[in-house]
């Protein structure tokens, strides 16, 4: 029994699905152009597809699981279920009109034809609002579609903001925020779900890892207890004694979010000789 997993050929989500295999301690033989690979260590088939194609083959069972963005398993609405967030290829799906355009609100677009390569998405978030706009779907450049006069508007994928830009455009609503996730279908027999789950696991804590950091510190005896209650710690900081007296070492993990934040506040504290390292794996 193998679990069967999607991922996207080439283009932006190859490298981050592969790297999240590996990092997940999957080594999978990579026959560079090939269709299909296997890993040598854990029950994984890996087929190599166009990203559009992804939810479909997870729909019919070809593909057991698949790494695809939100934005095309919304888009394509096959029947598949929404797993677990990734944490990569994080974009948005909006609406942009020309830079000198005055936009108010959503009703700008009523009437108006707007360019883009996510027409379901797009015609249920105007049919949520009320707004009847012609909606014309392109495969690609849709940045171009209001220059050349093809359309009033478009609807793209955004990340940087840079392609709108240059295409002297502005974003004026945001319709999806979207990031890999990982897809299963439907039936799926305990088996499968058991290899599943044991996947899930590690890439929990994989991304657990990715946000947290290991955080070491001394700290003077008389500033110990001020110092622990900033930190947070798993369970709470080990503290060792250092070899000279008066002073420990006060080991913890800190949150990517509120990391800055409590650094300077463990420095004022007088904490010294803080070092701040990543973290591969966590498990809670
Ligand atoms: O060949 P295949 O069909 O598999 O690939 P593709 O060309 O359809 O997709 P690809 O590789 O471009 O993108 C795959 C997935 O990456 C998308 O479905 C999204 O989930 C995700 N993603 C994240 C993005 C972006 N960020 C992104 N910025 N996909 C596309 N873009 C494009 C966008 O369409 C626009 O042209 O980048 C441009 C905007 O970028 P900024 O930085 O200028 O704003
Ligand atoms: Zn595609």
């Amino acid at each position: 029994m193998v679990l069967k997993i999607a991922i996207q050929k080439s283009g932006r989500l190859n490298e981050d699905s592969m790297k999240l295999l590996k990092e997940c301690g999957i080594d999978i033989a990579n026959g560079v152009n090939k269709l299909k690979a296997e890993a040598n260590n854990f029950p994984l088939e890996v087929y190599f597809l166009r990203d559009d194609d992804i939810p479909q083959y997870v729909e019919d069972g070809v593909a057991d699981i698949g790494f695809v963005g939100e934005n095309v398993v919304y888009e394509k609405n096959k029947k598949v279920q929404v797993v677990e967030q990734l944490g990569f290829g994080k974009c948005r799906l909006s609406i942009a009109v020309a830079r000198n355009e005055e936009y108010n609100d959503v009703n700008f677009l009523h009437g108006k034809r707007i360019a883009t390569s996510y027409p379901v998405i797009v015609k249920k978030f105007m049919q949520e609002r009320g707004v009847e706009a012609e909606i014309h779907e392109i495969s690609g450049s849709v940045e171009i579609a209001p220059g050349i006069g093809l359309a009033h508007a478009i609807c793209d994928l955004v990340s940087s903001g840079s392609t709108l830009f240059m295409n002297g455009l502005k974003e004026v609503e945001t319709i999806l925020r979207s990031q890999a996730v990982l897809i299963k279908s439907i039936g799926f027999t305990e088996e499968k779900q058991r290899l599943l789950d044991k996947l899930l696991f590690r890439i929990k804590a994989v991304k657990k890892a990715k946000n947290n950091k290991y955080v070491l510190l001394n700290a003077p005896d008389d500033k110990l207890d001020e110092i622990i209650r900033l930190l947070p710690g798993m369970k709470s900081p080990s503290v060792l004694p250092l070899a000279q007296s008066g002073w420990s070492s006060v080991h913890s993990v800190l949150n990517e979010n509120d990391f800055w934040d409590i650094i300077e506040k463990l420095k004022e504290a007088g904490a010294q000789g803080i070092l701040v390292v990543p973290i591969e794996k966590m498990i809670v």
